[in-house]
């Protein structure tokens, strides 16, 4: 019954289109900073609202609002969204899979709990959702080059398991609740700014040891192919998917794809900045088996077509652009 009598406080119900308020989760995140960052070139910084369970720092407090706030805590997310009449949450708070098969109860919690928290709050206030899945949902039974839109997904981490339940939970909410959730399932996201606990992390972090160490010891195996994204791109993605009209959206969740590597196709690209970089491997087991479980390439036809997602960062040019952003972080 609550949700057949929401408090619409704009556009007649549906989530408010035009000069929207964004709430952020996970705003301090490897996603949540440089989202914030193009959300309010786009919007106004005042419009922008980042949260999440650290301090920030004072570059973090000048750029714009930022709420404490933990996304498995209801009624302090709902004084947020209420206090500050957000009309879309962009909800990144996520245990990323490596640190999620570690700490299972804690993946559960943040990932799901926190998931359905979310969604219960964009459904009563008619909110604008989007979620990030990733190539995760997927698992050794889905095929792997490419993996279509519509596939089996049967993922064998928690993360995963995670990512599908917000999936479906999203697309069931817009079926029955007409929620306006929008979803897009991520490559790895490589980026200057390190994440922590994911197992595509290994790429961020090669760049970066090439430049402070000149050496990497990687823990997947060379020829471990996972979809890769960097970071502007994926970004671009979502800012775009977020204000496709609703009538040209023909699904809720879509792949994106931008490129594959492997570790040693990575080291030999940075040794062409940096000739003496040396890698040498090491392997994970829990890591190896994650990415062996995960596509080699994501089939985004649909996205191309429905919405035009189209990437600008191919292999070459994301490789050059990392290895100058890594110079200018050390500086
Ligand atoms: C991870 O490695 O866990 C994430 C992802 C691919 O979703 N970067």
């Amino acid at each position: 019954i609550r949700h057949l009598c929401n408090n619409h406080w704009q556009n007649g119900g549906g989530a408010k289109s035009e000069n929207p308020t964004i709430l952020i989760t996970g705003g301090l995140g490897q996603l949540g900073v440089e989202c914030g960052k193009l959300l309010r070139s786009q919007y106004g910084a005042k419009k922008i609202i980042l949260s999440d369970i650290r301090e920030p720092s004072n570059a973090i407090l000048q750029a714009g609002p930022y709420h404490f706030v933990d996304i498995l805590d209801p009624k302090g997310l709902e004084k947020v969204v209420v206090d500050n009449k957000v009309d879309w949450i962009v909800h990144l708070s996520a245990t990323l899979s490596a640190k999620g098969e570690l700490d299972i109860p804690l993946a559960t919690k943040v990932n799901i709990q926190g998931m359905h928290n979310i969604i219960e709050l964009a459904n009563h206030y008619k909110l604008r959702l989007f979620v990030p899945s990733t190539i995760g949902a997927f698992g050794p039974d889905s095929p792997r080059n490419p993996t279509p839109n519509i596939t089996v997904q049967r993922p064998r981490t928690i993360y995963g398991v995670s990512k599908v339940y917000a999936e479906l939970l999203g697309e069931y909410y817009h079926h029955k609740f007409n929620l306006d959730f929008r979803c897009l399932r991520l490559p790895g996201v490589v980026s200057c700014d390190l994440p922590g606990g994911g197992t595509t992390d290994y790429a961020i972090d090669m760049f970066h040891s090439a430049m402070t160490k000149g050496t990497y010891e990687c823990y997947l195996t060379p020829k471990t192919t996972v979809p890769m994204i960097y970071i502007t791109d994926c970004l671009r993605a979502i800012n775009e998917f977020l204000v496709v009209p609703t009538d040209t959206i023909q699904r809720r969740v879509y792949n994106i794809h931008a490129m594959s590597f492997h570790p040693e196709g990575l080291a030999k690209e940075i040794q062409n900045y940096y000739p003496a970089f040396e890698i040498t491997y090491k392997t994970d087991p829990i890591r190896q088996e994650i990415a062996d479980s995960w596509p080699e390439v994501l089939d985004d036809t649909e996205a191309r077509k429905d919405w035009g997602w189209n990437p600008k960062y191919d292999f070459k040019k994301m490789v050059q652009t990392m290895v100058d952003q890594v110079k200018v972080f050390y500086d």
